[in-house]
């Protein structure tokens, strides 16, 4: 089994934010998890490096598109392993390797006839990069999105022949009802291609940061186009000397949030089927975190608003595990919600130092002192087996279904009831009366074993903190097949192990 997870590209234009690593940590949730199912995966991650958006920035800070690409690209990078995501490649679309497949890509789109060379005359907005019809304006002719005013363009443009695509996307979505998630979204797609597909400018002339136009080197690429084919490039040379297109391709999932639906759900299947690549199978789009203020308004994240949550702070004062955790447990994966200081603190405390990092630590003190630090080599609590039967399943299916957030409700729920099951058996009573010593042996077993479950599962979503915790209980694999509650034995020595989630200084 292959599986090839993608998050957007983003643009170099500013510096990394919470929603960057928000896309970013889901995709790394799935490619772990897939990963825990030996599977054979590939995520990809990158940087979009081309067009307006980039050389307007630019131009703004008086430095050339390179210098300023090559500054931000270099702060994305960082940001990857600052939030612990395992991408197996990053792509940056200034790659000559990337800028030479896209032509070929783009060349037998022209070929197939897809193409032809026209007047656009419209309004663009350069902070999109996007062509706005007349629906989509805001009032005053102004960006819906930016609030900007925006700029009547007129100039010779390549064309790609979008509106010959109606019927295809429409048959699309007819026969794979899946393709786009949720509902909603694929709804919502679905309307905006029964409204008319118009042709699409394929390039540009007036700017000269982007892919050259092989028949025509007077024009660039429209970025969304150069940008968009990443997915499919990455893979001719991710690797050197190998081509991991045979292997990857059609991609498995497309993460993207909700902003850039209309490129990834109309455009880019369009541009697939006119070069005849197969589609990917499934596109995933997620909602987006709003910033909650003390008044309890949410606003959309923005720079220019100044509200934005620095998840450098966050990670800095409470770990990476932590925010990793807190996004995906606080906004459910696929709606909008709103994030904010308070909340995050309130988790912090309640469950990652209460409930998860006390249930460790209590665990493994408990074993020590009671038992010289060795799981007893018993069965587990059959009561415990009932309310764990079946877990494993539910989480592999909700995460084929990209439900990161009910996967881990489901998670929690267990860690809720180990935490219920110390205090039902109160493991110190027990050990104060020698009669029940085979009751505290299961009580034991069972918190250990039940803690190894639940770490495993919750392996993808903070990888730091259960390769720590699942090291002290001398239990280090996170195989799936390994992570049922009580299919593996006791009789583990347990270590000693740091509070997980300890009070910030
Ligand atoms: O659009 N909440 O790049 P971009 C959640 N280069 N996710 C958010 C978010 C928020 N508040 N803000 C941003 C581009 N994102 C193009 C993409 S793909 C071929 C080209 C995430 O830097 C979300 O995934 O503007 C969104 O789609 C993406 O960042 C936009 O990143």
């Amino acid at each position: 089994m292959a599986f090839y997870v993608t998050t957007p590209i983003y643009y170099v234009n500013a510096a990394p934010h919470l929603g960057h690593a928000y896309s970013t940590i889901a995709a790394d949730i799935l490619a772990r998890h897939h990963r825990q199912r030996g599977e054979e995966v590939f995520f990809l991650t990158g940087t979009d490096e081309h067009g307006e958006p980039v050389a307007q920035a630019a131009e703004r800070e008086g430095v050339s598109p390179r210098e300023l690409a090559d500054r931000n690209a270099e702060r994305f990078q960082a940001l990857m392993p600052r939030i612990n995501v395992s991408n197996d490649f990053f792509i940056r679309t200034s790659d000559p390797r990337h800028k030479a497949r896209v032509q070929d890509v783009m060349q037998r789109v022209h070929d197939n006839g897809h193409v032809y060379k026209g007047v656009y005359e419209g309004w663009y907005c350069p902070r999109c990069a996007d062509f706005k019809t007349d629906s989509e304006l805001g009032p005053g002719n102004t960006c819906p999105i930016h609030q900007i005013p925006l700029e009547r363009e007129r100039e010779e443009n390549w064309f790609f022949r979008l509106s010959t695509f109606q019927e295809p996307l429409e048959r699309l979505y007819a026969d794979r009802p899946e393709f786009v998630r949720p509902r909603s979204r694929a709804n919502e797609a679905l309307a905006f291609i029964r409204g008319g597909l118009q042709d699409v400018s394929l390039s540009r002339s007036k700017i000269s940061w982007g892919v050259e136009v092989p028949w025509d080197r007077e024009h660039v690429f429209y970025v969304w186009f150069d940008a968009l084919l990443n997915y499919y490039t990455a893979l001719s040379f991710a690797r050197d000397g190998q081509d991991l297109t045979e292997r990857f391709w059609p991609a498995t999932l497309h993460i993207i949030g909700k902003d850039i639906l209309k490129f990834h759900a109309v455009f880019w299947p369009a541009l697939l089927l006119a070069a005849d690549i197969d589609l990917p199978q499934q596109e995933l789009i997620h909602g987006y975190l709003l910033m909650r203020d003390a008044s309890g308004t949410e606003h959309k994240m923005s720079k220019s608003l100044g509200n934005v949550l620095d998840p450098f702070e966050v990670m800095d004062t409470f770990g990476t595990d932590a925010l990793r955790y807190y996004c995906f447990r606080e906004v459910s994966f696929g709606q909008d919600g709103g994030v904010s200081t308070a909340t995050f603190g309130e988790r912090y405390e309640t469950e990652l130092a209460n409930e998860y990092g006390n249930l460790a630590s209590r665990t493994l003190a408990m074993t020590r002192r009671y038992r010289d630090g060795v799981v007893p080599d018993v069965d587990v609590d059959p009561a415990l087996v009932t309310d764990f039967e079946g877990l494993v399943g539910e989480v592999c299916e909700l995460l084929d279904n990209a439900e990161v957030t009910q996967a881990l409700d489901r998670i929690w729920l267990r860690v809720r009831r180990l935490n219920r099951y110390v205090e039902e058996t109160a493991p110190w009573q027990l050990a104060k009366d020698g009669s029940r010593a085979a009751e505290l042996d299961v009580a034991l077993r069972s918190l250990a074993e039940g803690l190894r479950s639940v770490t495993v599962l919750l392996h993808p979503y903070m990888p730091e903190t259960a390769g720590k915790l699942l090291a002290a209980l001398a239990a280090e694999d996170v195989a799936m097949d390994g992570a049922a509650f009580g299919s593996r034995p006791g009789g583990a020595s347990v270590g000693a192990l740091e509070p997980l989630f300890p009070k910030p200084q």
